[in-house]
């Protein structure tokens, strides 16, 4: 293989994402395809992409002319989806979740082992920020001595309607929970969720505090607020025994107008992680050329639905849940 041609199924908010991402340049890979529930909608970024236009999922999983796929749909179609690329052989990129349940996630990983061959990868994009990759190396650096908290906020401008308050803790907070595992490198072991009343902007939808519990005994607390009106607002801060390390914000300029001083802050994810959508694709198709793996892999992608399943039983219970450890399988070491 050349060049990679990919294909995209969905081409909503995240679908036309990757697709521009892809059409602007990516080294070794090129946008081949697309499909979308509404053709139209497909056909209007085709126009501007130049892929070909695809009338199912399955039949661009099929097709001779596509050697990868991106699965960009509704969570509900993942798990079906990332089946048929498994048996088709084909690497896929699944958006998250993974999965809707840790039983399908499974069949994914069973799938993907049967095969014999790493083909999945979940698009938990933070892993390729460079803020986060350096709060990891401060840490594995060592001077700050071991981790003992990790702070976390997750605030969106607004959110969807569909997006109901169990939603939201696989959705907003699954990235969370990815990139705790993926800085600490350890696992999740317990989780506990309050409320505060909810918003009046959003009375439909509840704001969550979680606090997660890991291996080696460090606190992970984050803040899920997706309805806080101002833009989109990530942060975290990891608190060693020597000295801590924080995210900054992430515009490169500090504005002073008008009685302010400070950052603009992002209108959502796409424009604060810009750099790490970029790195994520680049490194995905230098995979598929037998690069390194360095992706959410789906063993990662079914530990954050683990950890989503205990943080809506403490939710609904109001207790500390435990969340179930597994051994990993050697073939995700
Ligand atoms: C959305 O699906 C994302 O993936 C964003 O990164 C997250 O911040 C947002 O809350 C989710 O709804």
């Amino acid at each position: 293989m050349t060049t990679a041609r990919i294909g995209i199924i969905g081409t909503g908010i995240m679908g036309s994402d990757h697709a521009r991402i892809l059409a602007a340049g990516v080294a070794g890979g090129v946008l081949a395809g697309l499909q979308d529930a509404s053709r139209d909608r497909a056909e209007a970024l085709a126009g501007e992409t130049g892929a070909r236009v695809f009338d199912d999922p399955q039949s661009m999983i099929a097709d001779t002319g596509i050697d990868a796929v991106m699965i960009c749909s509704p969570d509900p179609t993942h798990h079906a989806l990332a089946l048929a690329a498994v048996a088709a052989g084909k690497p896929v990129l699944v958006e998250k979740p993974l999965a809707s349940n840790r039983a399908e996630a499974a069949e994914i990983i069973d799938a993907e082992m049967g095969h014999g061959r790493r083909l999945v990868q979940v698009g938990f994009m933070r892993r390729f920020d460079p803020g986060y990759r350096a709060m990891k190396a401060e840490l594995e650096g060592g001077r700050l001595g071991q981790a003992l908290f990790l702070h976390c906020i997750h605030r969106n401008a607004m959110a969807p309607d569909y997006l109901t308050s169990d939603l939201n803790i696989g959705s907003s907070a699954g990235h969370e929970f990815d990139i705790a595992r993926f800085l600490l490198d350890e696992e999740i072991v317990a989780a506990s969720v309050t409320s505060p009343r909810a918003s009046r902007r959003a009375p439909g939808r509840q704001p969550q505090f979680i606090v997660l519990e890991t291996a080696s005994g460090i606190v992970v607390d984050i803040e899920v607020f997706v309805d806080c009106g101002y833009g989109y607002d990530v942060r975290a801060e990891l608190v060693c025994e020597t000295g801590a390390v924080s995210l900054n914000p992430s515009p490169a300029t500090t504005l002073r107008h008008a009685g302010h001083d400070g950052y603009e802050t992002p209108p959502d994810w796409r424009d604060r992680f810009r750099d790490a959508y970029r790195a994520q694709m680049q490194a995905w198709v230098a995979a598929l050329h037998g690069g390194p793996l360095e992706g959410a892999s789906a063993w990662d992608g079914y530990r954050a639905i683990r950890v989503t399943e205990a943080c809506l039983e403490a939710w609904r219970s109001g207790g500390r849940v435990a969340v179930p450890q597994e051994d990993k399988p050697g073939f995700y070491a």
